[in-house]
């Protein structure tokens, strides 16, 4: 973690929003990353998509795990309440965290080791759990943190920077999270700052557990020849299937859309709609079975598909499937949260 921190000082003409902070209100610490890391374009684009979203920070709460991505929280809304937990776990925590307080807005930060490999079962619950929150799993193909082995979402025959050649096959986190039951699932890159902040502002305001997978270099271990986890190789290799243009979208639409360009979804926030540009004449977001086989085939060919790849316009969260209490927890007074023995001899008695 560093502890320098940036001068509070700013201009006082910067632009505000519409609950009255700067961009600089959103940012955090300076980062102690490699230059040059995806990950700090990752965290820069939460800046931006939480500014333009007028999110206030005190209602926004990060969590992430162990690794160089899970260090990022503390480069980005350094006025939000942050919890940095241990190796895979960041979904359990963010889960009670939810659970007890729905009123807040959850950015859970993670990496491919973190999720794929030790925190492979805690991602798949989170996912199909519905846990209303928005998962960003920045995503370089290997431990950063720990100088570079192979995690599990390197392709195989993918090659690492000494020479080695991961024999495993991947973990393809995007296809896990639809199986899983996942209500938004995208991919984006690190690079590509105009697709990345339309999607976490519409994966923030999804209602259910969005994920997005950031394919995210590591400069220092994954950026060679052979790796397909490198900038050159997501250059190459992304095929967009669709551009968020707007958000939120009850503004008139003043660009000129051709018939069947655009897509209309239904999104979290009541009377809101995302608005999709086609990049994909046959991709429809909004078919599950249509978008595995897609991201399925494109994997085949070494394409790294990007875009909204899957949104359920009528997606739910876990409190609305528990039917739990509205309130958060530390708004209830003591009679509520021990209603006392007499009730508790009632819950006995319609369980057994
Ligand atoms: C229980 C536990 N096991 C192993 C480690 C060592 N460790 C720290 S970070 C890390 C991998 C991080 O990889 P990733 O999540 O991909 O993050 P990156 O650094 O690549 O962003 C490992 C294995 C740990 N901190 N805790
Ligand atoms: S080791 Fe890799 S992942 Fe970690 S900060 Fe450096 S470039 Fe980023
Ligand atoms: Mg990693």
């Amino acid at each position: 973690m560093t502890y320098l921190a940036k001068p509070r000082l700013h201009h006082p003409t910067l632009k505000k929003n519409a609950v009255g902070y700067t961009r600089r209100d959103y940012e955090g610490k300076v980062s102690t990353l490699c230059a040059g890391c995806g990950h700090d374009s990752i965290s820069a684009a939460i800046i931006e998509a939480c500014w333009e979203l007028d999110v206030q920070p005190h209602r926004l709460a990060k969590l992430s795990g162990i690794g160089c991505s899970s260090k990022t929280p503390d480069y980005f809304l350094g006025n939000s309440h942050g919890f940095n937990t241990v190796h895979g776990r960041m979904p359990s925590v963010l889960t009670g965290a939810n659970l007890a307080n729905r009123d807040l807005v959850y950015l859970g930060v993670s990496g491919d080791g973190d999720s794929a490999s030790i925190g492979l079962g805690q991602f798949a619950h989170v996912m199909r759990r519905g846990v209303n929150m928005l998962y960003i799993l920045e995503n370089n193909g290997v431990y950063g943190l720990t100088k570079g082995q192979f995690s599990a979402t390197a392709d195989r025959g993918s090659k690492a920077k000494k020479g080695s050649i991961n024999t495993d096959s991947a973990v393809d986190t995007v296809s896990l999270a639809l199986l899983m039951g996942a209500t938004f699932v995208a991919r984006s890159f690190s690079g590509d700052k105009k697709q990345l902040v339309p999607l976490i502002k519409a994966g923030l305001a999804h209602k259910g557990s969005a994920f997005i997978d950031v394919v995210s270099p590591c400069v220092a271990f994954n950026n060679h020849d052979g790796s397909t986890k490198s900038y050159d190789y997501v250059r190459e290799h992304n095929e967009a299937v669709n551009r968020l243009d707007f958000w939120p979208t009850r503004e008139a639409i003043n660009a000129d859309y051709k018939e069947g360009e655009l897509i209309e979804v239904p999104a979290g926030a009541e009377g809101s709609l995302l608005r999709l540009r086609k990049l994909h004449a046959d991709y429809d977001p909004t078919d599950k079975i249509n978008a595995t086989s897609m991201i399925a085939s494109a994997a085949a060919k070494g394409e790294v598909l990007t875009g909204l790849l899957y949104v359920n316009p009528e997606s739910d969260d876990l409190h609305a499937h528990l039917n739990t209490c509205e309130a958060a927890f530390n708004t209830l007074g003591a009679k509520e949260l021990c209603p006392g023995g007499a009730m508790l001899e009632k819950i006995n008695a319609a369980l057994r």
